[in-house]
Order: C-alpha cells, then structure tokens, then sequence
C-alpha cells in the first residue's frame, strides 16, 4: 500500500536483495579488521594470545545462543576469524545474505566488547576499536563443509608450526624477524619439528591443543566427553592426513536417510527440540579425520 509518493524507492531495494541459494550450507566468515595493529596496540602475546583465542570463542558461543539452537550446526576458529556453518534447512530471514552476514558480524563484536574486560582485566581496550568484516559461500554437500573446515584447520596447523617456530628462534635464539625469515625459507613441517627440539628443546607436540588444532564449537547432543583420545591426532599425523587424504572419505558416515529410518515425523521433532537446547560446547580437536563426525552425526545429519 503506497501511501506516499516517496514509496517508490523501495523497488530499488529490493531488486538489490540476494537471497542464499536454499537446501545449501551457509558458511558466514568473520574476520578482524587490521588486527595486525589491534593485537599490538593491546601487546597480545605472541604467537598466540590465549586471552584473545577465549575471547573469540567465548564472542561465538554467544552467537549460538544469540541466535537460537535451530541456525548453527558447528562454528570453527583460528586466530581473529570464526566460520558458522548454518544448517541447510535454515530460513532465517528468508535466507537474505546481507541480513544475515551483518548480524553475525555485528552480534560477534557486541560481545567481543562487552566481555573484553572479563579476559583482559589489566589491559583497557583502546581506540580504534575491535571490528570484523564478514562474507557468506553455499556449499550445496557435506563434503563440501567438511573439505571447506579441514582448509581452515590444515591453515591453522602449518600457520602455528611456522609461528610457533618463526617466535622461538626470535625470542629464545636471539634472532632478528629478518634472520628468523631467513632461517626458515623454504623448511618442510618436519624441519621446524627439528629446530624447535634441537635447538630449544620444544616438542611441537605438547604445544596447547587450542594453538595447534584451533577451536570448534557445537551443540553437544550426544553427550560425547569433552576430547576423547580418538579424536587426537599426532601432529605429524596431521601433515600427512593433509598431504596424503586431499579428499576426505565419507563412506563410513550415516547417511541421513539412515540417521531417521524407523523414526516417526513426532520423534524426529522431539529430538530437534532437544538437539536446539543441548549444551553449547568448546573443543579442540581434528576434524580433518572422520573420527569427529562418526562420533557426532547430529552436527551435520540434522534434519527436522
Ligand atoms: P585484515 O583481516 O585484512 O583486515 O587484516 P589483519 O591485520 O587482521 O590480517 P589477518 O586477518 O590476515 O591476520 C590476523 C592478524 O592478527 C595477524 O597479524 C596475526 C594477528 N593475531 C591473531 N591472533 C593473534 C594472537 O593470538 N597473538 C598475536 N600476537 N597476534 C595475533
Ligand atoms: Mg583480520
Ligand atoms: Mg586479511
Ligand atoms: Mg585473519
Ligand atoms: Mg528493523
């Protein structure tokens, strides 16, 4: 019903909307802005800053409950950014990517501010202020989001080993950012590995799991403890998970259509009520490997 003659403008906006293609996984990732400067204008520690990674996590968690139990299959995170993965019957907002990336974006830094002070209680947060950009992609198949999180894991692990190695030979051997450069161009995994034992005397292995394997979050349906020793993987296992495995085998999964057989339209959404209210739950484990998921088939197998 027009009832002004500026009404027309509406029409511009929306030829202007796009709405996700449906029946695909919507991954919304966020990303801090210029956090080179942010995380040394407030001396986070480097390479890592558990502060900072709890915080992130802790700004995710409340992006799951900010938004209800029925959007979020799984979230995962590594240095300033953070991937939701929305589950593919979600219809929020008719699926409309600009209303659904800027809310993501901007629940994720509300919280970032406003829980600051509880993991950073002797460092004020000062200007310019902590921001994030945010883009969402459509995987139409599991394969797809599984490949699309072993990416970004397998990014977490080769960044940490070089960081963690690139730190080691500035702050414990002395070098200058330059030399370090230097000493590790053109290294392999297992020659970081080396430098770090031989000449530091460092395991990789023993570094943090939350360092080396980043953070996932979920709802925690089946009640699975917290890291089940399946679920850890040898880091060097991991290298060559990632060279050898390119491809992920799903044979072994539950395929959804078995994951309901036998169960009546009411069970079913019975335990997508329960499944929207279960725990919300921070881990830091490998989901390169089919472990994870043939523990947890809700996260990607939730049908209502
Ligand atoms: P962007 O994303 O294009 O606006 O620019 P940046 O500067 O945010 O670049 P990005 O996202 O590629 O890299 C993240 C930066 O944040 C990188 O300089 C390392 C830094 N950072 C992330 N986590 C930590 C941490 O725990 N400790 C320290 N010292 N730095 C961190
Ligand atoms: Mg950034
Ligand atoms: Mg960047
Ligand atoms: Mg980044
Ligand atoms: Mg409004």
């Amino acid at each position: 019903m027009a009832n002004s003659k500026f009404e027309y403008v509406r029409h511009f906006e929306l030829s202007n909307t796009t709405y996700l293609l449906p029946n695909t996984y919507i991954i919304i990732r966020i990303d801090g802005r210029s956090f080179h400067r942010f995380t040394t204008l407030h001396s986070f520690t480097k390479p890592n800053d558990s502060r900072a990674l709890s915080l992130m996590n802790a700004a995710a968690v409340a992006v799951f409950h900010d938004l209800g139990g029925e959007v979020i299959s799984i979230a995962y995170g590594v240095s300033d950014e953070f991937s939701f993965i929305l589950r593919k019957e979600c219809n929020l907002f008719e699926r409309r990517e600009a209303k659904l990336v800027s809310t993501i974006v901007s629940i994720f830094t509300a919280y970032y501010i406003s829980l600051w002070s509880t993991y950073f209680p002797s460092q004020p947060l000062q200007r310019p202020l902590p921001t994030f950009d945010g883009r969402a992609v459509c995987y139409p198949t599991i394969e797809n989001v599984r490949d699309y999180l072993s990416w970004r894991q397998a990014d977490c692990h080769i960044n940490n080993l070089y960081n963690t190695t690139f730190w080691a030979l500035i702050l414990k051997g002395g070098m200058t950012p330059q030399e370090a450069e230097k000493e590790l161009m053109g290294t392999l995994a297992k020659d970081k590995n080396e430098i770090l034992w031989s000449r530091f005397g460092v395991n990789y292995n023993n570094e943090e799991e939350m360092f080396k394997k980043g953070s996932v979050v979920y709802r925690n349906y089946g009640a699975v403890p917290e890291s089940s020793a399946d679920d850890k993987s040898d880091d060097k296992e991991m290298d060559s998970e990632i060279k050898e495995k390119g491809v992920v085998e799903l044979t072994s999964m539950v395929s959804p259509a078995e994951a309901q057989k036998g169960k009546s339209r009411s069970q079913q959404k019975r335990e997508a009520k329960k499944l929207a209210k279960a725990e919300v739950v921070i881990e830091h484990v490998d989901i390169i490997k089919d472990a994870f998921w043939e523990k947890r088939p809700w996260i990607l197998h939730w049908t209502l």
